[in-house]
């Protein structure tokens, strides 16, 4: 189905001209642009290759300082929306660099923010009070209307893939942001108290939830990492995911961030996952590994830290050529919510 516009007669064509002044227009006119059976979207699958993205930002070092920029970052912008700040049509993406001895100073906002780190010799952030060191493959949150700073301590520069909800809180029209006028925020937690009071298996007696999203900042990757590979052995694989693992919030098993879903999978060498397509646009990062996925019947070489786009209801299967591992991210919590997700296994 679809709703095809009417062909135009002078009359017709006269009377759209005529409303326009007033601030109305007819719906069958637009009908078949707004409402289409199947989702039609501006986003494009697309790679970036880290090697260059990583090139540029250092580049970028040399023309302006992580304090003076605030955040050093070069955003991933969808060839399908460019100029929008955007990598998917809800979600904003970039990659972040601070070279050794920087700060990007403490501020905060209304949009809620992920960090996935590619490359780091020991750098550190503070949310909400509380520091953690940033290693290679951990997901770190900073939820909305949260404290955040970063500096690095270490002597090489660290690498990170930035992935904010911009686009829903712009359509929402709810942004709102401050900064401290300081470098750092004051520290009111030790380092690691958030994983060990909510990240064991257990949660503190009596607690209450009061933010929407977790209250474990760094899911570390060795862990997740150790997970997913004891979790093979036992030869239990998802044909279109091979073994892959939701983050989640400790407190009720949702997903870790209320705004955007994420994601770890293995996929061991050979293992052509079938095809899979849903309405959630997704974002990959090759943290291990090397392979490629076809999306749509076009191909993605991935190798590590590379980022590519499956845009919604696009099918894809993929093809790693090592064993490889794939972090993940979309909108998905937010389409559950409003009853919107869809997905579907195999060809159709
Ligand atoms: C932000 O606060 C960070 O804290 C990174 O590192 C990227 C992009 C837009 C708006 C705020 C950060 C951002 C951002």
């Amino acid at each position: 189905m679809s709703f095809e516009k009417p062909t135009d007669t002078p009359e017709r064509s006269a009377f759209y001209k005529a409303i326009e002044p007033e601030g109305l227009s007819a719906l069958w006119a637009v009908m078949g642009n707004i409402i289409t059976p199947t989702p039609k979207s501006p986003c494009v699958p697309h790679i970036w290759r880290y090697d260059s993205i990583r090139a540029r930002l250092l580049e970028a070092s040399g023309l302006i300082t992580a304090k003076e920029a605030e955040r050093r970052v070069l955003i991933l912008e969808n060839p399908g929306m460019r100029g929008q700040s955007k990598i998917t049509t809800s979600l904003y993406c970039g990659v972040q660099l601070v070279m050794p001895g920087e700060v990007a100073p403490a501020h905060r906002h209304s949009q809620s923010a992920l960090r996935f780190v590619l490359e780091s010799s020991g750098a550190q952030t503070v949310v909400g009070g509380e520091r953690t060191e940033m290693r290679m493959g951990d997901f770190i949150i900073t939820p909305h209307w949260q404290w955040h700073d970063h500096g690095n301590d270490s002597d090489q520069p660290i690498f990170w893939l930035d992935v904010l909800d911009i686009p829903i809180v712009q359509f929402f029209d709810a942004s709102f942001a401050e900064g401290t006028g300081a470098d750092q925020q004051k520290l009111l937690r030790s380092e690691g108290d958030s994983l060990a009071r909510y990240g064991a298996n257990m949660l503190p007696l009596g607690y209450e939830k009061h933010t929407p999203a977790s209250p474990i900042f760094n899911y570390p990757y060795d862990r997740s990492r150790a997970a997913l590979e004891a979790m093979r052995h036992q030869n239990e694989w998802d044909p279109c995911h091979g073994l892959r693992m939701r983050y989640i919030n400790p407190v009720n098993g949702d997903w870790a961030m209320p705004s955007i879903g994420t994601t770890l999978q293995l996929l061991p060498k050979g293992f052509d996952t079938q095809a899979y397509r849903s309405t959630d646009a997704t974002g990959f990062v090759a943290v291990e590994g090397r392979g490629h996925s076809i999306v749509a019947g076009q191909r993605i070489d991935w190798g590590p830290r590379d980022v590519f786009i499956v845009p919604s209801w696009h099918e894809v299967t993929h093809h790693p050529a090592e064993d490889s591992v794939l972090f993940a991210f979309s909108d998905r919590p937010i389409q559950e919510k409003l009853g919107l997700h869809r997905e579907q296994r195999g060809n159709h």
